[in-house]
């Protein structure tokens, strides 16, 4: 990697944004390809996932970076033909009905971003009817739940019943997470896949979409 890039990959990870924009605009003046851009963007965010699992840094510093990312990505994204833009997959995403705690899952939205994945954010607070609409309307490869309180995680059991009542149970993995949540309890509601963090949620995503994991 040449040093601009090196440049945007450092700071990147130390969440400047301010330097990752202003040297991802003179990388693209001076001729980069901005998918030699993006690749660097996305291995720097790769890099502060392996951190954040390892321990290594906090939730402050993955939010930061993953600010410097999207910036960045915001400078890109005009760039890219949608015709030739292409993705890991594409996920529905968000926490569960009556539940508003939304940090976690930010995190795990921006790790699937950075992994490559197409995101559709529902927010907070989405109904088993919102979460189905979403899976059918995007024709979702993941559908990815949070929930943080314990009142709450009965609606992803509810959600999966609606997926099945409408027939589309098969054609979506379903992947859960959030502090209450167990590998137990994700095999007792029929959820596919169980993770405890955002950086190991964007591996196991990438392991769906290459066939890598039996349910
Ligand atoms: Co709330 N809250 N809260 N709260 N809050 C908790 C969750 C609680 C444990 C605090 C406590 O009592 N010790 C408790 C839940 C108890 C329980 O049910 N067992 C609680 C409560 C009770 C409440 C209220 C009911 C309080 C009240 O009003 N009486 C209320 C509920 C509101 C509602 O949702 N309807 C409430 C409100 C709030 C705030 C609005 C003030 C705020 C949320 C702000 C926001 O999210 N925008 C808040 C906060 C900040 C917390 C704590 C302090 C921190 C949560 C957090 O963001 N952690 C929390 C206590 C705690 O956890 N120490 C608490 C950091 C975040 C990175 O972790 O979300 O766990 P987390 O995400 C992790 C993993 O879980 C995983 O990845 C992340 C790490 O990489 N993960 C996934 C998450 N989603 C995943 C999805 C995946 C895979 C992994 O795949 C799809």
């Amino acid at each position: 990697m040449n040093n601009t890039l090196n440049e945007i990959s450092k700071y990147l990870q130390e969440g400047q944004s301010i330097k990752v924009r202003e040297l991802t605009i003179a990388a693209l003046d001076n001729g980069y390809d901005y998918k030699k851009i993006l690749d660097t963007l996305i291995e720097a965010m790769d890099i502060i996932g392996k951190k954040f699992k390892k321990n290594a840094i906090y939730v402050p510093e993955v939010l930061i970076a993953s600010r410097a990312f999207n910036i960045a990505l915001d400078i890109i994204s005009p760039l890219i033909d949608p015709n030739t833009r292409t993705y890991l997959g594409k996920v529905v995403i968000g926490t569960v009905k009556g539940d508003l705690h939304d940090i976690g899952k930010n995190l795990v939205k921006m790790m699937f971003t950075g992994m490559g994945f197409e995101v559709i954010d529902l927010g907070v607070d989405i109904s088993e009817r919102q979460f189905v609409d979403a899976v059918k309307e995007h024709e979702a490869d993941i559908l990815a739940m949070s929930a943080l309180l314990t009142t709450t995680m009965v609606n992803m059991k509810n959600t999966i019943k609606l997926l099945e009542v409408e027939g589309l149970r098969d054609q979506v993995k379903i992947l859960i997470g959030g502090a209450p949540i167990t590998s137990n309890y994700a095999r007792t509601i029929g959820a596919d896949y169980y993770t405890t963090d955002a950086a190991s949620a964007a591996e196991m995503a990438k392991e769906i979409m290459n066939n890598n994991l039996g349910t």
